[in-house]
């Protein structure tokens, strides 16, 4: 996470009762906790006011509470525990780094504790760990070993591209295939661009385009169903940037950013992009789930590489 304000509550002693070995589960030791809150707290830099941050004595009470009520054998599984309880205390925060040493661990020799230091994103509330699932639900992406509670409908912000083929018919069918699916209602569509090709150059020029869409579907899901289309239409796997019937990416997410080794969101490259940009700049309310704005996508547009290639064909 880039830009990342902090709140810091730091040197935390405590004495509880954490350990594997016999004795330490009955006589308190000492543990000393550092922790580092991300959370955007911009506005109460200005405002002045409380609520307007995280309050750190919250964070230090639950510190507190959790070593010195609860017992664990581990520290990782404290650590973890009191991450979830700083979670819950307060819905914007966005990151949590913590650090546990046990200052007299029992250890022959000299030594200045044992510890460990655990970091952690808040897992957006639609996700859940497979651990957590009961028989009653099903799981509904078993590929990526998560699980969905369909709890809203996000707005995610979609770049089409095809350069082979009827370029201008496959981007149509893929939107339809996108709107017959039921977990999807299209909201905007730009228009239709040619665009000469990036990365790759020895190839036909692509015809591109974007959508705004409303999903009840994750991005793990989203992306699945992406894939399932794009197949359908005839892609095959060849190599990076090679010539494609219909590529369709995620380029933003409603208030998601993930970074797996299959999907990264926001896309990473779309920024330096004018094939994606331009179409997207066509649709305000598209550009609101970016995160930019009209001035700064239109500025983006005119300074990426790929600008002078880009040429209009007509509406989608
Ligand atoms: N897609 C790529 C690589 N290069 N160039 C253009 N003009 N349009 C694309 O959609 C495109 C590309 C990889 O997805
Ligand atoms: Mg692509
Ligand atoms: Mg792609």
């Amino acid at each position: 996470m880039v830009c990342m304000d902090k709140i810091l509550v730091v040197g935390v002693k405590a004495w509880g009762k954490h350990g594997v070995l016999g004795f330490e589960k009955e006589y308190a030791q000492a543990f000393t906790v550092d922790v580092e809150i991300g959370a955007d707290i911009s506005k109460s830099c200005l405002s002045d006011d409380l609520e307007d941050t995280i309050n750190y004595a919250g964070v230090y009470d639950i510190i507190r509470s959790v070593i010195e009520a609860q017992s664990f054998a581990l520290v990782e599984r404290l650590s973890y525990v009191i991450i979830e309880k700083i979670f819950a205390f307060d819905s914007r925060i966005q990151r949590i780094k913590i650090r546990i040493i046990k200052n007299k661990a029992p250890l022959e020799g000299q030594i200045d504790g044992v510890g460990v230091e655990i970091e952690k994103n808040r897992t957006p509330d639609w996700i859940q760990p497979l651990a957590a699932k009961t028989d009653s639900t099903p799981s509904s992406s078993p590929k990526m070993g998560l699980q969905t509670e369909k709890k809203g409908r996000y707005k995610t912000v979609l770049s089409l591209g095809s350069n082979i083929g009827d370029k201008k018919q496959n981007i149509q069918t893929a939107i339809e295939m996108l709107t017959e699916s039921e977990n999807i209602i299209v909201l905007n569509k730009s228009k239709l661009y040619e665009t000469e090709p990036v990365g790759y150059i020895e190839q036909e020029n692509f015809y591109n385009a974007a959508i705004l869409v409303e999903t009840v579907l994750n991005p793990f899901e989203l992306y699945n169903k992406i894939k399932d289309i794009e197949n359908n239409l005839g892609r095959k796997k060849t190599f990076k940037w090679g010539p494609r019937p219909i590529d369709i990416d995620i380029i933003a997410y409603e208030g998601c950013i993930i970074n797996t080794k299959g999907l990264t969101v926001p896309h990473k490259e779309y920024m330096q992009r004018a094939f994606v940009l331009k179409p997207i700049s066509d649709m305000p309310d598209a550009i609101e789930i970016t995160g930019l704005n009209m001035t700064l996508i239109e500025k983006m547009t005119c300074c990426a590489n790929d600008y002078q290639g880009i040429k209009y064909i007509g509406p989608l």
